[in-house]
């Protein structure tokens, strides 16, 4: 079984990698695939854009494909940057130039009230059905600080404070991230579905 991992998000595809080990199932990434053209993400919603992305590349490649679409919400910014997360800041995705309009937008917002979550919505699909996307969908609640603390991880991860764990999600080892995080809570959910998806 081989899995196309459809995101050139270096850091998704990592996180996204290591439950497909366990699984022992292949992967491959859009790296493999240089000449694809892209899909553009023109949904309002984590589950459209995830879609998109895995019946699009899932058509072209003519293999079953992995899309995760994913993004920061802020309660205090009515929900935003939501789908907008990669792309906060402006065209061309960058990530020192996103969190420093987060935290310009977050200026005013005293810091007790800064709750936010992160989303991850997973999408598998297969050639020719779109009708029989796997979808499933994590969240994870924390607060934005003000003050980056972590290197690891990717995005927002150093802004993204987890009270329970006293850290931010850059604080965590990969495999701490994983337990707690977005898109581990899908891909357990993806997990525990996927027997019956790929044989069905
Ligand atoms: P692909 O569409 O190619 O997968 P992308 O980065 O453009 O890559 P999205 O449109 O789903 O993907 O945007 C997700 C953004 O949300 C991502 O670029 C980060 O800024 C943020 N994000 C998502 N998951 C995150 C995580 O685990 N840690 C930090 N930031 C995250």
């Amino acid at each position: 079984t081989t899995v196309v991992v459809a995101s050139k998000n270096a850091g998704k595809v990592r996180e996204i990698a290591v439950m497909f080990d366990k699984l022992g199932v292949a992967v491959k990434s859009l790296a493999d695939f240089p000449e694809l053209p892209s899909v553009q993400e023109t949904g309002a919603t984590f589950e459209e854009n995830a879609r998109l992305k895995a019946d699009g590349y899932a058509q072209a490649l003519e293999l079953p494909v992995l899309a995760d679409d994913s993004g920061l919400q802020v309660d205090a910014l009515d929900g935003m940057p939501g789908v907008f997360s990669a792309r906060y800041a402006g065209k061309g995705h960058n990530d020192a130039a996103n969190n420093a309009k987060l935290i310009s937008e977050l200026s005013e917002v005293p810091a007790d009230q800064r709750h936010a979550h992160f989303v991850s919505v997973l999408a598998l699909a297969r050639p020719g059905k779109p009708d029989e996307d796997l979808v499933v969908r994590g969240q994870v609640d924390g607060m934005i600080v003000g003050i980056p603390q972590g290197d690891n991880g990717f995005g927002y991860d150093p802004y993204f404070y987890l009270p329970a764990f006293g850290k931010t999600m850059a604080q965590m080892t990969p495999d701490e991230k994983n337990q707690v995080s977005h898109r581990g809570d899908a891909l357990r959910k993806l997990e525990a579905r996927w027997d019956g998806w790929f044989k069905g």
